[in-house]
């Protein structure tokens, strides 16, 4: 019988409910054949009792078709079994027997990316959270961890490529020109780890030999065409390597370890044990094709991936709601080793500046949920940058409060603690706090409760007794489901900085101190001050909140140049700026203080300066992100936000255009390009004047641009003049698009970039182009790089256009949304995130989203995913 797509399920899951599971596995079987027409699963896996219960087995099951059941190696009756959508029941005695269970599924027609699946000519497989159900039947739940031995027989001339988990132990070869070769994964792990590719690729090679002198394979397997761009990759994940061993002691155990780039994915990349494989988008990375923040990301990614072999693999989640044990733990690993392989101060602004444009807004909208949720209706919908970035900061806070020798012991004991098995947030912190001896009882709030804690820091000076008093405020808004919070354990990082602009020494005889913040109101009081300090509050961004304090613009004007901390520094210059776009927006005017435009003067003196650090100044150029202006508006108009970050920029083009020119002529050489965080720095501040030059769309910038595209040797140049061009209507404008086209039109990558330039443009004919690009015959929804390259970056990167108060922005989004929920509800419930917070809109607005997601809601045969985005963001 055929098993057909699933109705939907609409039911939550919680965590209070969880239980171990009645049934474990000792050890699994599969035996894949790969037909032009469909491909068979067989698995026989050994199943044992673990508790005393009669409970029946309930095997996960979807969209396959079912052929037969045995168990112990007699085949099962159909009187005797229960086979419905999602799971097959059977009765069973013993406290060991083996199940065998045969189905047969169609990769082709697989357009969800989940399970087993076909990318252009290529198989393979994306299981995390709940796709192994999906190619044979199983007990999918991250608890049951089994050795995997997988045997792929295939055509040999179409599949000459078969992979999977562990290392290959037989081969051979088939009647009818078809081959096989079988795979042993010796480390048990859970299904959703397990990976299969099989097809016509080529590879890179090379090797890293571990700390304890054992030599791994490495590999990329990508399409032929592509193999030039695999380089970085590689270099990447030696470098990932080398410094998991010295951060945190942790070396790799397979012999082999292989990445695999395939096209059509539903996110970045997926760390199948010893297997990874990864959207091409974060693989391949050429001067020609890349852009410097492709590079990073590219390095970032691998590395992340990487580094889940230890922090997921090996010790692995309970359940689905300790997925930030894994998540949150690997983008904190990611972070760091971006920050010692390239700027510390810059890769935390660019974290920083992420968590609070993306994550912020989540934890204050009508879908904010604690890092370890407590229910979901599909979990997928929880892979947020709540759970990612935000669980990242609770690690590191971890960190900061038991200081960088204790986190390490607490690492050491996590690892050895745990490895091989399935666990929770609360023994990872168990393991903190054993290791170190402090109490982190109360900080464990951080994993229950929703929400941005804000703030409040107010100083005062006592000339008197020489001493200085920060008084310290905390309030954590309520959330959905949580009406009230209690006070969290939150550390500020504090210094103090002398009027002549030295560092203060502190009581623990350093320049910077921890204050624990743990009562909704505290006070710190420093002594032995001798002049009224201008305090340098939570610096390197100590804990994720929101801060208000009452430093004057002064104060502000006086870190920005004398605090020796950089993110602060950085900070100093976003406050001054969003203090003077908020009074633009409150007064309504379009002038600008002469004060501001004077400050941005000093920072461009700074840039002609050689040895001044061109990456960190080009972020401190930047204006705030629209979404960080956004969220402190007590309603959102996005019109009036570009129109006054406009005037802004248009300001201090006027102010500083010589010096704009200037910077920008001192940083446009072409020479050899090469992805280092110096270089990079450089086109970074480049990209950061040129939009200055560009805000009055002259022809003299459109020169400018349309010169430094024909002159590029990289691709950063050639999206730094795009970007400058693409606002405007100018004849330049369509040359260097159409010769992009051009001369990209292979490289499908760079035609997504394409796609997201137009998709992203402030033009009055904004709606007219995304309607004229969805026709491109090079437009396509099954491919979500292609669908999120149009419509995410049109819904999430054009504000103005896509809020326009006719409608027509949100109608386009409803339907791009209904056409691809059917082919893969990944990418309908992530575009439907692009209308959360749509009660923090004019009226005219919230009614054309509200429209949108109720039209949703009312789809026959919604998928579980858009119907939770949706109905959880009306509910609110
Ligand atoms: N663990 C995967 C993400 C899986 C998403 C499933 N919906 C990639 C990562 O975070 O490394
Ligand atoms: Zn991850």
């Amino acid at each position: 019988m055929r098993t057909e797509t699933p109705p939907t399920q609409k039911q939550a899951v919680y965590l209070k409910d969880y239980t171990p599971p009645p049934y474990l596995v000792e050890k699994i079987d599969l035996l894949v054949k790969i037909f032009d027409s469909h491909t068979e699963v067989t698995s026989t896996a050994v199943y044992t009792r673990n508790n005393t219960s009669n409970a029946p087995l309930v095997l996960n099951g979807e969209n396959q078709i079912f052929k037969s059941v045995k168990i112990n190696g007699v085949e099962i009756p159909k009187e005797n079994y229960k086979l419905d959508e999602n799971t097959l029941t059977l009765q069973v005695t013993g406290n060991k027997f083996t199940v065998e269970v045969t189905s047969t599924n169609d990769p082709a027609a697989n357009l969800t990316l989940e399970g087993l699946y076909r990318s252009g000519t290529t198989y393979c497989t994306q299981c995390e959270s709940e796709g192994f159900r999906r190619i044979t039947y199983f007990v999918d739940r991250p608890d049951v961890m089994t050795v995997f031995t997988t045997r792929i027989e295939a055509d040999a001339n179409n599949f000459p490529v078969l992979l999977s988990n562990g290392n290959p132990i037989d081969r051979g070869l088939l009647p009818e020109n078809r081959h096989f070769v079988v795979w042993n994964d010796p480390f048990p792990k859970p299904c959703y780890l397990f990976a299969l590719v099989a097809g016509n690729l080529d590879y890179i090679q090379d090797s890293f030999t571990t700390f304890t002198g054992r030599v791994v394979d490495l590999r990329i397997y990508a399409r032929d065409a592509d193999l030039p761009q695999c380089q970085y990759a590689m270099e990447s994940l030696k470098r990932s390597m080398a410094w998991d061993e010295e951060a945190f002691g942790r070396e790799y155990q397979h012999d082999q370890f292989s990445i695999v780039a395939v096209s059509d994915f539903n996110f970045g990349a997926m760390e199948n044990t010893s297997l990874n494989i990864f959207n091409t988008a974060l693989v391949l990375a050429h001067a020609d094709t890349a852009t410097d923040a492709d590079f990073y990301r590219v390095e970032g990614v691998i590395a992340h991936e990487y580094f889940h072999n230890w922090t997921g693999n090996r010790v692995t989640c309970r359940d689905w709601f300790q997925l930030s044990l894994k998540e949150g733990f690997t983008v904190f690993r990611d972070q760091e080793f971006s920050s010692d392989t390239n700027s510390r101060p810059v890769q935390r602004i660019d974290d920083v500046s992420f968590l609070r444009s993306y994550q912020f807004p989540e934890d204050n909208g009508p879908l904010a949920h604690p890092i370890r949720p407590d229910n979901y209706i599909q979990i997928n919908n929880f892979y947020t940058t709540t759970v990612y970035e935000k669980g990242s900061e609770v690690i590191r806070m971890q960190k900061t409060l038991l200081g960088a020798e204790n986190f390490r012991k607490g690492s050491d004991l996590y690892f050895e603690r745990f490895d091989g098995q399935a666990v929770t947030c609360d023994d990872f912190v168990q393991a903190m706090s054993d290791a170190s001896g402090i109490d982190l009882a109360q900080f464990k709030l951080w994993y229950s409760q929703a929400g941005t804690p804000q703030i409040s820091a107010e100083g005062r000076y006592d000339e008197s007794s020489k001493t200085y008093t920060l008084k310290l405020k905390q309030t954590l808004p309520p959330t959905a489901g949580q009406p009230a919070k209690k006070p969290m354990h939150i550390p500020v990082a504090v210094g103090l900085i002398s009027g002549n602009g030295d560092e203060l020494k502190l009581a623990n005889g350093k320049t910077t101190q921890i204050l624990h913040l743990k009562e909704a109101e505290q006070e710190f009081t420093f002594t032995d001050i001798a002049a009224r300090p201008v305090p340098s509050i939570l610096r390197d961004f100590s804990a994720p909140v929101k801060l208000t304090t009452n430093l004057s613009d002064d104060d502000l004007r006086f870190l920005l140049v004398h605090d020796t901390d950089g993110f602060n520094r950085w900070e100093s210059a976003q406050t001054l700026g969003l203090r003077l776009i908020h009074s633009m927006l409150d007064t309504g005017t379009q002038s600008v203080d002469p004060t501001f435009l004077r400050t941005i003067d000093l920072l461009l003196d700074q840039c002609l300066d050689q040895r001044s650090d061109k990456a960190l100044l080009a972020r401190m150029l930047t204006l705030p992100e629209f979404s960080v202006i956004a969220q402190q508006r007590p309603v959102v108009d996005p019109v009036a936000i570009h129109t006054a970050l406009t005037a802004v920029e248009q300001a201090i083009l006027g102010f500083s255009r010589d010096k704009l020119q200037a910077v920008y002529d001192a940083h446009q050489t072409v020479t050899t390009y090469s992805p280092d965080p110096v270089s990079m720095g450089q086109r970074a501040l480049k990209a950061a004047v040129l939009k200055y030059i560009a805000s009055d769309l002259s022809q003299h910038s459109i020169n400018l641009a349309k010169a430094l595209y024909d002159s590029a040797n990289n691709m950063t140049d050639r999206i730094i003049a795009l970007s400058a061009l693409m606002d405007t209507t100018s004849s330049e404008r369509e040359q260097v698009l159409a010769d992009f086209y051009n001369r990209f039109k292979d490289f499908p990558l760079v035609i997504d970039k394409w796609f997201s330039f137009q998709a992203r443009a402030v033009r009055p004919s904004a709606i007219e182009d995304i309607q004229k690009l969805s026709c491109h015959p090079d437009f396509t929804l099954k491919n979500p790089n292609r669908a999120r390259a149009l419509y995410g970056a049109f819904a999430m990167g054009n504000p103005v256009y896509f809020h326009s108060t006719d409608g027509n922005g949100y109608k386009l989004l409803g339907e791009a949304v209904i056409a691809v929920d059917p082919i893969n509800p990944h990418v309908s419930s992530r575009l439907l995130t692009a209308i959360r917070d749509w009660k923090r809109f004019t009226p005219d607005r919230q009614k054309g989203m509200q429209a949108i997601l109720e039209q949703v809601v009312a789809t026959p045969n919604v998928s579980p995913h858009a119907y939770e985005i949706a109905s959880k963001t009306l509910a609110a």
